[in-house]
């Protein structure tokens, strides 16, 4: 679908910002700053954009299509390991990263510690928000809410559907650009339903699962009702950030970031090196052990990357 064309012409150096709603290979919906919504072509190859990309574009009147020119410099950037090891973008500016969890499907609580690793490293904020506040956890996962919390990790408790805690989460949201993520099921976009009423995602951006439910399949982003904007992201089974993105002394772990200073070499990895404050730590209970065995496996996982990646490149 073409909007019309604006007045302006082709030639035209101050071509419109706008900005990515939904990335799709060479091709993105955007919104202009006007409040238009058309879809773009890029217009080189190497041209790289994901959701909430700002972006620069033009209307070519010869193709009689929108093309999308220039991304603007990104203030943040998440980035994860894909399935082939490689990094890949999945998001860009945001200010907030929003790790939704439920009692079911059954919290993998190894998964929410990446993101929160990835955010840490990528400098934005991170939460939780745990939906289906109208079942119940289970004592040991209250357990991992509990220890978030004390490292002064923010949780909100809601129910897309009761409506609990969604005045408390909408305050929180304002002005942020927000990324909803978590496993597939916990109910992000349910949450956006009521978050952006009228945002039902387009159809063909709706598959049926295998389950026969619906299921996100691509990142879009919304403008929030009261500010800043909410991008809904499809599913994970897993999450691994971009191993060239973490910080080496701690990979993001606020706990370990903490104690690291005190022990005695400077590269020390935490892991079984004489004299760590963070094995110290660990081994007092100031660390939690489940948090710790999060790291050693992000730990692990990040030297088997580095081990796979081809020399000069990671
Ligand atoms: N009990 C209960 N169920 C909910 C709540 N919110 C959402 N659900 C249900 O959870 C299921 C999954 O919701 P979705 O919003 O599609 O989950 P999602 O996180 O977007 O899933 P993906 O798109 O696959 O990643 C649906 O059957 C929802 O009706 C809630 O607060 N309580
Ligand atoms: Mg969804
Ligand atoms: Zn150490």
């Amino acid at each position: 679908m073409i909007a019309p064309p604006t007045p302006r012409s082709a030639a035209s150096p101050a071509s419109p910002a706008a900005l990515v709603l939904v990335a799709h290979g060479a091709t993105a919906r955007l919104r202009l700053a006007d409040g238009t919504e058309v879809t773009a072509r890029a217009a080189g190859r190497d041209l790289q954009f994901v959701c909430g990309d700002e972006v620069q574009c033009v209307f070519d009147a010869q193709h009689g299509q929108w093309q999308l020119q220039r991304v603007e410099a990104r203030r943040t950037a998440l980035y994860r390991t894909n399935a082939r090891g490689q990094s890949e973008l999945v998001a860009a500016n945001l200010t907030l990263l929003v790790v939704v969890l439920a009692p079911s499907p059954a919290p993998d609580l190894f998964m929410v510690d990446r993101y929160l690793a990835a955010a840490s490293c990528a400098r934005m904020g991170a939460m939780l928000l745990a939906n289906k506040a109208d079942e119940a956890f289970a004592p040991q996962e209250e357990l991992g809410l509990a220890e978030y919390a004390a490292l002064g990790i923010s949780i909100c408790r809601c129910s897309a559907r009761s409506g609990a805690g969604l005045d408390a989460l909408r305050e929180r949201l304002r002005g942020e650009t927000v990324m909803f993520a978590g496993q597939s099921g916990v109910g992000k976009s349910s949450l956006l339903r009521v978050l952006v009423p009228g945002s039902d995602a387009p159809v063909g951006e709706l598959l049926r699962s295998a389950e026969g439910r619906h299921t996100t399949s691509a990142a879009h982003l919304y403008a929030l009702p009261g500010g800043g904007a909410l991008i809904d992201s499809p599913g994970v089974r897993d999450f691994a950030p971009a191993i060239a993105e973490l910080e080496p002394r701690a990979l993001g772990f606020a706990e370990v970031e903490q104690h690291a200073p005190r022990c005695r070499f400077a590269d020390c990895q935490h892991l079984k090196e004489p004299h760590c404050a963070v094995l110290a730590a660990v081994a007092a209970g100031a660390i939690s052990a489940r948090r710790y065995e999060s790291y050693r496996r992000l730990r692990r996982l990040r030297a088997q990357l580095l081990e796979r990646a081809p020399r000069g490149r990671r």
